[in-house]
């Protein structure tokens, strides 16, 4: 029975030190101690030669021998387990990088892009200026002076700290800025956000993005107008477009005029996008009014000018129909990323 005890202690000092660094040793640790001709087994089999007075405390001895083999097999198996899921999730540097998400570039900001490059290759330069403007930049200087019925349909946000100065509401200030330089002749295109205290709908928000042009200088005319603009939509829209001009009115501009393309759809036939009638309005402009250019300093008489303006996001809706304004400023990355790095 001494024997026996002493023979068990040396076999859990053994089994403690075994070491087991994978699955392959973890079954020959099993077959060694647990196997049907294992350690265990044999041990078991000595049952037999133990006298009778003395076999409860054996089996007792004996048994718990085998529940310790067991837990050291369990924790010798889970470290095992442990170990081959760590070397699953080692990186492999042999393996390509991961892509990095380089996203696209806004809709309005490629739209952006290709105007003002057309207008720079026929001479006209970037000028910026101030979103929150004061009152005479943005519409006394543009023939808009007070409780003007016009102003009505360029109702702004204004700041409470000075109620001179407001949110602008078209880039015109930015030309008016330039004006005042007089630095002459100018051609300048002016790229920028605008406000305008509208309600928020498919059609209209609070803010959109403009390009505003203009060209002064002495004996421009009605012509250059047409010509720059008929240019800008062989570039944008391409060689078959048609255009054509119809009367119109605005403050800063006599005469005035907007600008139709024939629909891009259809192609002019007629069809939902251009509302049956084969054109859609993609710009307004006109010839200087004389006062604007007396407002700045400039000699009416001997300096004349012309100025368009457009909305980049009313091009963009027609070259990717688009359908609903809000898409530009909700940042949904599924609609964002429809739109090529251009
Ligand atoms: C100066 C003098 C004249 C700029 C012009 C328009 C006509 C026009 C609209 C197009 C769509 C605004 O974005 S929109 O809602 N603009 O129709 N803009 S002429 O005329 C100027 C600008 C500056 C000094």
């Amino acid at each position: 029975m001494e024997q026996l005890l002493s023979q068990l202690q040396e076999h859990k000092k053994e089994i403690t030190a075994a070491v087991v660094a994978n699955a392959e040793q973890l079954e020959a640790f099993r077959i060694k101690y647990l196997g049907t001709k294992g350690l265990v087994k044999s041990i078991m089999g000595e049952m037999k030669n133990v006298p009778a007075d003395r076999k409860k405390e054996a089996g007792q001895l004996l048994n718990e021998f085998k529940l310790f083999v067991e837990a050291h097999f369990e924790q010798l198996t889970a470290a095992v387990q442990t170990e081959s899921a760590d070397a699953a999730d080692a990186t492999d540097w042999s393996l390509p990088g991961q892509p990095l998400p380089i996203g696209t570039r806004h809709p309005i900001s490629i739209v952006h892009n290709r105007i003002v490059s057309i207008f720079q290759r026929l001479g006209f330069s970037v000028a910026e200026g101030p979103e929150i403007e004061d009152d005479w930049h943005n519409f006394t200087a543009l023939n808009l002076p007070e409780n003007h019925p016009a102003r009505d349909m360029q109702d702004t946000f204004y700041i409470s700290k000075n109620p001179d100065w407001l949110l602008r509401t078209h880039t015109s200030s930015v030309q008016i800025r330039e004006m005042q330089k007089k630095d002459l002749p100018l051609r300048i295109i002016c790229p920028g956000r605008v406000y305008r205290n509208e309600t928020i709908s498919a059609r209209a928000h609070c803010f959109f993005h403009q390009v505003e042009g203009l060209y002064i200088a002495e004996n421009v005319s009605f012509a250059d107008l047409k010509q720059t603009l008929y240019f800008f939509v062989k570039e944008m829209f391409g060689e078959n477009v048609k255009i054509r001009f119809r009367p119109s009115y605005f403050p800063f501009t006599e005469p005035s005029a907007e600008m139709d393309i024939s629909c891009l759809i259809c192609g002019g036939e007629g069809c939902s996008v251009c509302k049956r009638t084969g054109w859609v309005e993609i710009l307004g402009c006109g010839m200087v009014h004389p006062s604007v250019l007396d407002n700045c300093g400039i000699d009416s008489k001997k300096y004349t000018g012309f100025a368009f303006g457009l909305g980049i996001e009313r091009i963009t809706m027609l070259l990717y129909q688009v359908k609903d304004l809000r898409l530009f400023s909700e940042n949904d990355v599924r609609f964002l990323k429809q739109f090529s790095n251009a």
